[in-house]
C-alpha cells in the first residue's frame, strides 16, 4: 500500500530541462566545444552537475584541473540561475499540478527526489512548494542518482518505509535509483517507454490508473 509519491522535479514536474541545456550550451561555447548537442544532454538528466560537466568536457579534447571544474560548475550554474529567473507556473509540465492536488486529497504524502541544489528555489518560483510535504534535494546528499540516496531521504523525512513510496522519474538514472531504494517506480517523460519502470506514461496529464498503482 503506497502511502508517499517522492517526484522527480526536473522533467516530472518542471520543464527545466531546456534551461539546463541552454546554460551548458553557453559554456560549451565559451570553451569552444561545438560538439555538445542535445543528444548528449540526454545523458545528463538527473545525474549531479559534477557529473552533467564531465559530459560536456568529454565533447572537447582539453584536461581540465578540478579546480578548473568547479569554476566551471559554478559558471554553468550561474547562467541556469539567470534563466531560472524567468521561470514561473508556467513552467509546471502539463498535468502536474492537477495530480499533486488530486494525490494530497487521497491522503497521500508528498514528497521531492531531485538531485538539483536548485530544487527549493525552482519550487518556490513555480508555487508548486504549496503541494509539497518534504524536500530531499542536491543539498541533503553526498551521492547522486543511480544512488537512492536522494530516495531514502526524502522517504526518511516524510517518515515512511521505502516500500511504502512510489517514486516518478523522468531518467533511467532515476528510475535506477528508485528501484535500488526498494520503491515502485512510475516512468514518465519522452523516454518512458525505454525507462523500464514498475509503471509507464507519456506525462501526468496521461490517463494513469492510480486507484491499481496505490493499492499494491
Ligand atoms: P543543479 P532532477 C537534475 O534534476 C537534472 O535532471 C540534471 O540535469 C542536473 O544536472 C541536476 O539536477 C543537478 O542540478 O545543477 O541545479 O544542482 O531531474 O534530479 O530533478
Ligand atoms: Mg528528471
Amino acid at each position: 500500500m503506497i502511502k508517499g509519491v517522492i517526484f522527480d522535479l526536473d522533467g516530472v514536474l518542471v520543464s527545466t530541462d531546456e534551461m539546463h541545456f541552454n546554460a551548458w550550451k553557453k559554456l560549451a561555447d565559451e570553451l569552444g566545444i561545438d560538439k555538445f548537442t542535445k543528444e548528449d544532454n540526454k545523458r545528463q538528466k538527473g545525474v549531479s552537475r559534477m557529473n552533467s560537466l564531465d559530459v560536456v568536457l568529454s565533447k572537447g579534447n582539453r584536461i581540465y584541473t578540478e579546480e578548473e571544474k568547479e569554476e566551471l560548475a559554478e559558471r554553468k550554474n550561474t547562467y541556469y540561475k539567470e534563466l531560472l529567473e524567468e521561470l514561473n507556473e508556467n513552467g509546471i509540465l502539463p498535468g502536474a499540478k492537477e495530480c499533486l492536488k488530486m494525490l494530497r486529497q487521497k491522503g497521500i504524502l508528498i514528497g521531492i527526489g531531485s538531485v538539483s541544489k536548485n530544487a527549493p528555489l525552482i519550487l518556490e518560483r513555480t508555487g508548486l512548494i504549496h503541494y509539497v510535504d518534504k524536500i530531499s534535494c542536491g543539498l541533503d546528499i553526498t551521492r547522486s542518482k543511480p544512488d537512492p540516496q536522494v530516495f531514502e531521504v526524502a522517504a526518511d523525512k516524510l517518515g515512511l518505509k521505502y516500500e511504502e513510496c512510489l517514486v516518478v522519474e523522468d531518467s533511467f538514472a532515476g528510475v535506477v535509483a528508485g528501484k535500488a531504494a526498494h520503491m515502485k517506480v512510475l516512468g514518465i517523460g519522452t523516454e518512458y517507454k525505454q525507462l523500464r519502470a514498475d509503471y509507464e506514461a507519456p506525462g501526468l496529464w496521461a490517463d494513469i490508473n492510480w486507484e491499481v498503482i496505490l493499492e499494491e
